[in-house]
């Protein structure tokens, strides 16, 4: 008997013991909606009142050299969600429109899906812009998400002007976008609001973001939380909790509200005692949209913002958060929103998508203080294209520029020339004409980068999402 425990029970206990301990942890994902490196009160803003972020970055680990995968919202979500640049994926150029066909494939695997396969309840609250899709066939319930609740694309891509933005009766700033359907709320695939009535938004993401934690934390449950605000991104709106509550104005009073909100969630973490077991990670999908002037954000001392490849388009705030795990403290390290599928896989034990992924673990940065695994980030415009390729790379403390315009953010159609305007108003001064920075010393470095990259990477152009 004593030798069966040995040899046949034992190992068995052994195994029980370990899987105990790697208990995997849950994982709440928390990103913004064009929040500029220089937006928070922990980076730097003199009138911010972001007292919740600044707690968080306090008591975790705050990056100093994070970066989205591209300066505006849909490649940017699709890099985030898959671990791939939107080349391969095909999400570009530009962003998803209410009509637009295609979606993010559903053959990418997402974070959730990652994680589903190791026992996980997924739930996305938020801001999808990853595609509807007909009869909502690439909404987040396909993409791995257990439960949806939010809007499939940005809150500006319906008319705006005669809705309430703050109450009680300020009016949205400008039309937004027009000649589409009023901006809907979805619960799965239901429509539960048109048009979105967005005084009351954040309180009822808020509320069913804290059920749904609560309802894991009961279940004894792993849940992934990816809860993706609308907030800073134009135009500002907020409860009556906000309303001219920030110095900032109304910029300020929808930034609070994005902070009160991690509040909530930090707090729902504690109360269901599961602070210990979580990691909380909160970054933004691109640079501020500057052209926006006092109602865009900030990209602090970067230059430049949203839709263009200059440091203040694609270098966020960003920071993770788990106390007891990761100790406080400011790493320099470059990292990615790439990096996160790798990293969330690594801690769960789950097996990584079979596919070439651009991302790594971070493992060693979040745990050790150690080297990032990355040492080299591609930036792609909007609408990138074989001819054109990367317009610039960093590789450890260099980066190279090999065309400097953004994009014309608005009233251009996806993939018309006109995406590759020169940014208007941007505060970015004068650029060069296209073209004028890919010649002699510059394509000689293009070639030394190039050819330090791993074959797979950031190559393959291969449009296949988008519709018009
Ligand atoms: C959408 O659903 C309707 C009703 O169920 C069905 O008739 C139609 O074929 C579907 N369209 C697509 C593209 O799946
Ligand atoms: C959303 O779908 C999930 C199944 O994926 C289901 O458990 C949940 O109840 C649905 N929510 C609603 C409100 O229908
Ligand atoms: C906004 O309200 C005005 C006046 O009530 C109306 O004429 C217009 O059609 C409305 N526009 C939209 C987009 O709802
Ligand atoms: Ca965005």
């Amino acid at each position: 008997m004593r030798w069966a425990c040995i040899w046949l029970l034992c190992p068995l206990g052994l195994l029980v013991l370990l899987s105990a301990s790697t208990n995997p942890p849950n994982v709440l994902l928390i990103f913004a909606d064009d929040l500029g490196f220089g937006d928070l009160g922990s980076y730097g803003h003199p009138t911010s009142a972001t007292p919740n972020l600044d707690k968080m970055a306090a008591r975790g680990l705050r990056f100093t050299d994070f970066y989205a995968s591209c300066p505006i919202c849909s490649p940017s979500r699709a890099a985030l969600l898959t671990g791939r640049y939107q080349t391969r994926s095909g999400v570009y150029p530009g962003v998803f429109y209410p009509g637009s066909r295609g979606g993010l494939p559903l053959s990418e695997l997402t974070i959730a899906e990652v994680l589903k396969a190791r026992g996980y309840t997924t739930a996305m609250v938020g801001k999808w812009h990853l595609g509807l899709g007909a009869n909502g066939s690439f909404l987040p319930i396909h993409q791995g998400f257990d439960h949806f609740l939010g809007v499939p694309y940005s809150h500006d891509q319906g008319p705006c002007q005669n809705l309430t933005c703050f109450p009680p009766h300020t009016k949205c700033f400008g039309t937004c976008d027009q000649g589409v359907v009023p901006v809907p709320l979805l619960l799965n695939q239901s429509i539960l609001q048109q048009p979105l009535a967005f005084p009351q938004l954040v309180p009822l993401y808020n509320k069913f973001s804290r059920d749904f934690i609560a309802d894991c934390a009961r279940q004894g449950r792993p849940f992934l939380l990816y809860y993706a605000s609308h907030h800073t991104h134009y135009p500002q709106f907020g409860s009556q909790e906000y309303v001219g509550q920030s110095l900032r104005g109304p910029f300020g009073d929808a930034l609070m509200e994005f902070d009160g909100s991690v509040g909530l969630l930090l707090q729902a973490l504690q109360e269901n005692g599961l602070e210990g077991n979580t990691l909380v990670f909160f970054t933004a999908d691109n640079g501020p949209e500057t052209m926006r002037m006092a109602r865009g954000g900030s990209s602090g001392l970067l230059k430049c913002g949203k839709g263009t490849t200059y440091e203040g388009g694609m270098r966020e705030p960003a920071v993770a958060y788990w106390p007891g795990r990761i100790s406080p403290g400011v790493t320099h390290e470059m990292a990615s929103t790439l990096d996160i599928l790798p990293t969330l896989a690594a801690l769960a034990g789950a097996p990584l998508p079979t596919v070439p992924l651009d991302g790594y673990d971070l493992s060693p940065v979040l745990f050790g203080g150690g080297k990032s695994p990355r040492q080299m980030m591609f930036y792609y415009p909007p609408s990138p294209s074989k001819l054109l390729g990367v317009f610039a790379v960093r590789y450890g403390k260099y980066k190279a520029h090999f065309f400097t315009q953004g994009t014309h953010l608005h009233g251009g159609g996806m993939g018309s020339p006109r995406s590759l305007r020169p940014f208007q108003g941007s505060g970015c001064g004068s650029s060069p004409a296209l073209g004028t920075l890919a010649e002699g010393r510059w394509l000689q470095l293009l070639f030394v980068f190039v050819s330090q990259v791993p074959s797979s990477v950031g190559r393959p152009l291969t449009r296949t999402a988008m519709g018009p």
